[in-house]
C-alpha cells in the first residue's frame, strides 16, 4: 500500500464533485469533436453563459444522493439505485444521454430487473461504455479502502453496464479518485506508485497495458491531441478512462489544467474532462477551482451540499 491515508476534508469532497461537474459542463459543447483547439476552449471559458451539466453529472448526483441516503445502512441497494438512475433519465432525457444506456433505463422503467435489462443489448454482453465510470467518483467518499472503492464501483456499474470493461472502467476511476482524495497535497504525487495501486484492483491485461502506456506518456508530457490518439477518446471505458487518468497525472496539482487537457483530448470531451476534474478536484479541493467557472456552473449548490453530507 503506497497511499498516505490523509483525512477527507470538506474542501476536497466539494472539489471532487465540483471538478466532475466543471469538466462535464466545459467539455459538453465539444463532445464528439475530433479536435478542440486552445482558442475554441478559451472562447468557451470566457463566455458569459451558464455552464450546463450533462448526464455525467446528473447520474453522479443520483449516486451521491443514494450513498448519502444509505450511509448508515447498506451503502448501496442496487435495485433502488437502478430505479433512481432510470428516474433521472426519465425526468431529463434531453441531458446529453447517448442511445445505449437509455434503452436499459427504458426496460428498468418498464419493470424488467436490471440484471436482465443490462444484458438485453450488445448480443447479451452488455455495455462496455464509459457511463458507469463517468458517474462513479462519489463512491470514493464513502469507501473504507482502495479495494472497497473498486468493489463498490463494480456494484454501481453492474446495474447499467454488464460488460467486464464497463465495470473495470468504474473500478479504475473510483480507485483513482480514492487515491487522489487521500494523497498528500503537500507532496508531489508519486505516479508509478499510483498506477501500481490501480493495477492491484483492476486486474485485467488490457487495463495493465493502458497503465503502462499512461506511465510512459506522463514522462513525455504529450499534447492532449496526441494523448487522445495514443490512449483513446471514445465513449468506451477502455478508450477514455486511461486518458482522463493521464490528464490528471500530468496536472495533479492544477485542476483547471487537468480539465483543459481532458477537453482538448477530443472525442468524448465532457466525460474525459469530468473524470479528470473529479480526480484533480479531489486532490486539490474546491478552493483551487477557478471562481469564474464556479460562478457559471448551473448546479453548484446541490453539489456543495451533497459533498457536505458525505463528509
Ligand atoms: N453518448 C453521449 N453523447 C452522444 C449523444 C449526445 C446527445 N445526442 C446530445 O447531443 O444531446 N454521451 C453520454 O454517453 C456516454 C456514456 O455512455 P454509456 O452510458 O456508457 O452508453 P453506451 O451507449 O452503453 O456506450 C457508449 C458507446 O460505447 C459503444 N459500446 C458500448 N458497449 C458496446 C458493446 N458491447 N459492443 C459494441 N459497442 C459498444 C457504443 O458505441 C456506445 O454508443 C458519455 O459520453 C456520456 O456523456
Ligand atoms: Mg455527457
Ligand atoms: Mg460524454
Amino acid at each position: 500500500m503506497t497511499i498516505a491515508m490523509n483525512p477527507i476534508t470538506r474542501d476536497r469532497a466539494r472539489g471532487l464533485l465540483l471538478g466532475l461537474a466543471l469538466g462535464d459542463a466545459l467539455g459538453a459543447p465539444f463532445e464528439g469533436r475530433a479536435l478542440v483547439s486552445a482558442d475554441d476552449l478559451l472562447a468557451e471559458e470566457r463566455a458569459p453563459s451558464r455552464l450546463v451539466h450533462t448526464d455525467d453529472t446528473a447520474l453522479a448526483l443520483v449516486l451521491a444522493g443514494h450513498l448519502a441516503d444509505h450511509r448508515d445502512t447498506t451503502l448501496l441497494d442496487e435495485d433502488v439505485l437502478a430505479r433512481e438512475f432510470a428516474e433521472a433519465w426519465r425526468a431529463e432525457p434531453w441531458r446529453g444521454y447517448g442511445e445505449g444506456t437509455p434503452r436499459v433505463f427504458g426496460l428498468i422503467t418498464a419493470g424488467v430487473p436490471w440484471a436482465d435489462a443490462t444484458r438485453a443489448f450488445y448480443q447479451g454482453q452488455g455495455s462496455f461504455g464509459n457511463g458507469a465510470a463517468m458517474r462513479v467518483a462519489p463512491v470514493a467518499l464513502v469507501a473504507t479502502s482502495l479495494h472497497h472503492a473498486a468493489e463498490l464501483a463494480r456494484r454501481t456499474a453492474a446495474v447499467t453496464h454488464a460488460h467486464k470493461h464497463g465495470q473495470h472502467g468504474a473500478a479504475c476511476q473510483a480507485a483513482a479518485t480514492y487515491l487522489a482524495l487521500r494523497s498528500d497535497p503537500a507532496r508531489p504525487l508519486a505516479v508509478p506508485a499510483f498506477l501500481h495501486d490501480l493495477s492491484r484492483v483492476v486486474r485485467s491485461a488490457p487495463w495493465h497495458e493502458k497503465f503502462d502506456r499512461v506511465a510512459e506518456l506522463v514522462r513525455h508530457r504529450p499534447d492532449p491531441e496526441h494523448a487522445g490518439r495514443a490512449l483513446g477518446n471514445d465513449a468506451s471505458a477502455l478508450g477514455s478512462v486511461p486518458t482522463a487518468l493521464l490528464a490528471f497525472l500530468t496536472y495533479p496539482d492544477r485542476a483547471d489544467e487537468a480539465i483543459r487537457y481532458g477537453v482538448r483530448a477530443g472525442g468524448d470531451t465532457d466525460t474525459i474532462a469530468a473524470m479528470a476534474g473529479a480526480l484533480a478536484g479531489a486532490r486539490t479541493g474546491a478552493g483551487s477551482l477557478p471562481e469564474k467557472w464556479l460562478r457559471r456552473l448551473d448546479i453548484s449548490g446541490r453539489l456543495w451540499s451533497l459533498a457536505d453530507h458525505l463528509t
